[in-house]
């Protein structure tokens, strides 16, 4: 007789052993994600709904653990799954069926691809996104004409080192940073973009807070927002970007950079960003964004301490069980440094690192300054999980 313990991070073990044995492929992939295991955390439940898991449990062979008002059940997925079915899940359970039926919907079928306005970001690879900082400490040689000249050649340098976006900031928002008026920004932005059309650069992201801003951007050819506020900061962003159909990074952070550093305060960080997120995410489609227009970003360093940025890059799956793409801004942050001992100029190295271990929690996009080091991490990274 012989005994292996087979790798269960992902179906693909499950799979191939199936597959090896003569199964066909198709009900092989389906067993194998059957018995994955899955692990929901229940929250605001009744004390009946909450004796009703438990009974539950004990009949179906799942884990249930309980306190007041929430439960963790945990077990194979299609043990798990006939509680999102009216017909199969107990009475007293019916409020829960729509939710988890939601949840096991967006664990079978991640987002292939992301709508931008005028296109299609496919997300099979992983898509890069090279970071240009219009910002006077970025670009501090030179006036205006020259620092405007610097980025675009920096863009045409980042595309060529492989990346598939570009995103174009005019605010810094480390801690501490200026506030900087709308207009400047836009007299920042601007010219970098249209400069950046006018070589057939594209796509291109505008990364601001503010309607007025995003607003310029686009009508100068950017083609996605990036807010880092997550629509918290100027409510009329939501309106500019469904009304110019654009896509959309929402970032998740708590107060503004001046304030993030002390509302660092989590009990369980990723689940906490997560339902966060979730609830920016609603009120972007409230406000006429598509779904598919939407792309989630952690916040890596903002309003969390370093502990907090680990636990979320290993717990990153969470926020990718939510359903839409998932965006990572790891690129030379200091809880990188806090890790390596490295500053600030020599952190690509880490963030490569960062980069490949977030590709396989299940980010797609990944935001950062050095495209060429992070373009190989990715390489290696993707073609490990996807083998075919
Ligand atoms: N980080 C910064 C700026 N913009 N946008 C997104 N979506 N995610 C991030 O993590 C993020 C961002 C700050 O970093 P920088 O000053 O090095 O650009």
């Amino acid at each position: 007789m012989k005994v292996t313990a087979l790798a269960a991070h992902t179906p693909e073990a499950v799979r191939a052993a199936l597959a090896a044995r003569g199964w066909e492929a198709q009900p092989a992939w389906f067993a194998a994600i059957g018995i994955q295991s899955f692990v929901v955390l229940i929250e605001d439940i009744s004390e009946d709904e909450r004796e009703a898991l438990v009974h539950w449990g004990t009949k179906s062979g799942a884990d249930v653990l309980t306190g007041e008002g929430w439960a963790l059940v945990a077990g194979a997925a299609s043990r798990i799954a006939p509680l999102a079915r009216y017909d199969r899940a107990p009475a007293a359970l019916a409020r829960l069926a729509p939710v988890l039926g939601k949840v096991l919907a967006a664990r079978a079928e991640a987002p292939r691809t992301w709508s931008i306005r005028g296109a299609d970001v496919s997300l099979e690879k992983p898509v890069i996104i090279g970071i240009i900082n219009v910002t006077p400490d970025s670009f501090s040689d030179g006036g205006q004409l020259g620092s405007t000249e610097a980025a675009i050649a920096h863009g045409e340098t980042l595309m060529a080192d492989g990346c598939r976006l570009l995103d174009v900031g005019g605010e810094s928002t480390r801690p501490g940073a200026a506030p900087v008026l709308a207009k400047d920004e836009i007299a920042r932005v601007v010219p970098v973009i249209e400069g950046l059309r006018k070589r057939g650069i594209a796509p291109i992201s505008v990364d601001t807070r503010k309607a007025e801003v995003a607003r310029a951007a686009l009508a100068a050819g950017a083609v996605i927002v990036n807010d880092v506020s997550g629509l918290r900061f100027d409510p009329a962003l939501a309106e500019v970007v469904a009304r110019e159909q654009a896509g959309i990074i929402l970032m998740h952070m708590r107060g503004t950079p001046a304030t993030m550093d002390d509302l660092a305060q989590y009990a369980h960080v990723a689940a906490e960003v997560s339902a966060e997120l979730m609830a920016t995410a609603e009120t972007a489609e409230r406000g006429g964004i598509a779904r598919e227009r939407i792309v989630l970003d952690p916040g890596f360093g903002f309003a969390k301490t370093a502990t907090h940025n680990f636990r979320l890059l290993d717990e990153l799956a969470t926020i990718v069980a939510l359903g839409y793409p998932v965006a990572v801004g790891l690129s030379r942050k200091r809880f990188l440094g806090a890790a390596t001992g490295r500053p600030v100029e020599d952190r690509d190295r880490a963030t490569a690192v960062a980069c490949a271990l977030a590709w396989e929690r299940g980010a797609r996009l990944f935001r950062v300054h050095d495209v060429a080091l992070t373009r190989e991490a990715l390489a290696l990274a993707s073609a490990t999980t996807n083998p075919t």
